[in-house]
């Protein structure tokens, strides 16, 4: 078969560096693990992102203009939380409450001056779900992925997708993962390449309640 060299369709998966006085991050850890694999004919591209405001965006944009992926998946970590979080929503919001990786820590800033108040994840969040719990991975959809880093470059990436045409077909989204051991570092490679598999593989959505109350 042909080589399709430079043309060959990616995925693109971010993780974080360590923030937050951490010495680790999960997200880089597992994403990293992913870097060259191959899944469903998608050669997986993995990026690392700085915790840090405004050059997140980017470096995302820059790897988005390099690889037009097919599907872009963004990691993070947030300590605290038990299960893979999908997350549906992203604000024009940041809103630090610590300091980023430069030291910045803005408040009640837009991440897009002038831009649509949020962003729905456009991943099949649900089949995600699905696929992950059938796998016996502890996993959840989130409305919130904050008002730090991570909400900011989810934000980022859903408006370059909306508005760049090149990336007109790309889809996209953002993951909360639950700090080390709570999920140990198989279980989050795994899922990554779960979520990644889904996503390239379905077509619309499952339909089923995955919503909260309050
Ligand atoms: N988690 C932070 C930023 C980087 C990361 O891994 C967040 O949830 O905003």
């Amino acid at each position: 078969m042909p080589t399709r060299g430079l043309s060959a369709p990616t995925v693109l998966l971010t993780g974080f560096d360590a923030f937050g006085g951490a010495t680790l991050n999960p997200s880089w850890l597992a994403a990293q693990a992913l870097h060259g694999r191959q899944v469903a004919g998608h050669r997986v591209v993995a990026a690392r992102l700085p915790t840090v405001f405004d050059a997140s965006l980017r470096e995302l944009q820059a790897l988005l203009a390099a690889h037009a992926p097919a599907v872009v998946l963004c990691v993070g970590l947030a300590s605290g939380r038990a299960a893979l979080s999908l997350e549906r929503v992203a604000i024009n919001i940041n809103d630090a409450s610590l300091a980023d990786n430069h030291g910045a820590q803005p408040i009640d800033t837009p991440v897009v001056p002038h831009g649509p108040t949020a962003y729905f994840s456009s991943l099949p969040l649900k089949a995600m779900l699905l696929a992950l719990r059938r796998h016996g991975l502890p996993a959840e959809l989130s409305q919130s992925a904050g008002t730090f880093v991570c909400n900011h470059v989810f934000y980022g990436l859903m408006h370059l997708l909306a508005t760049e045409p090149r990336l007109e077909r790309t889809r996209g989204g953002f993951v909360h993962v639950p700090d080390l051991p709570v999920l140990g570092l198989p279980d989050l490679v795994g899922g990554l390449h779960l979520m990644l598999e889904t996503a390239l593989t379905t077509q619309g959505d499952s339909h089923f309640a995955a919503g909260s109350v309050s």
